[in-house]
């Protein structure tokens, strides 16, 4: 009981300390797709609402040894993902990270996620004058988007 009491008393506080910044984000719906065996990475979901403008420029988990923003796109007649470094978050209009599209990649897992577990993930975001800005969320992972 009383570690619950402190874990929530810190949640609180960090939403004071963003608050605190005036640079409010949301974070809707994250989740982190469970790995079937023989898989080597896996990828998490999200929409991300900025109410100002920023860029999401880095994303890390203890889950995973290497975390990338990456993002879909087609080539001709082929899809390729690659690395993107700083991702543009309008004011006021979600950005969705989705299968096929945007998302936040994990490689090199330590073991492997499971449906029902929890990761954390850390994201790091630019405001307008350059200045980054850490959120941190408990992301669920799951087979099926929620
Ligand atoms: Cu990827």
């Amino acid at each position: 009981m009383k570690r619950l009491l402190a874990s929530v008393v810190l949640a609180a506080s960090a939403c004071a300390a963003w608050a605190g910044k005036a640079l409010p984000v949301k974070v809707e719906n994250a989740w982190a797709r469970a790995m079937v065996a023989g898989q080597q990475s896996s990828a998490v979901y999200m929409r991300i609402t900025a109410a100002e403008p920023l860029q999401l420029v880095d994303a890390a988990t203890p889950a995973a040894r290497i975390t990338e923003v990456h993002e879909m796109r087609m080539e001709g007649d082929v899809m390729k993902m690659r690395a993107h470094p700083a991702v543009p978050l309008p004011a006021g209009q979600a950005v969705d990270f989705k299968p096929g599209g945007l998302h936040v990649m994990l490689m090199d897992l330590p073991k492997e996620l499971k449906a029902g577990t929890q990761l954390q993930l850390t994201l790091t975001f630019r405001d307008a004058r350059g200045q980054p800005h850490k959120l941190g969320l408990p992301v669920p992972v799951r087979s099926t988007p929620p």
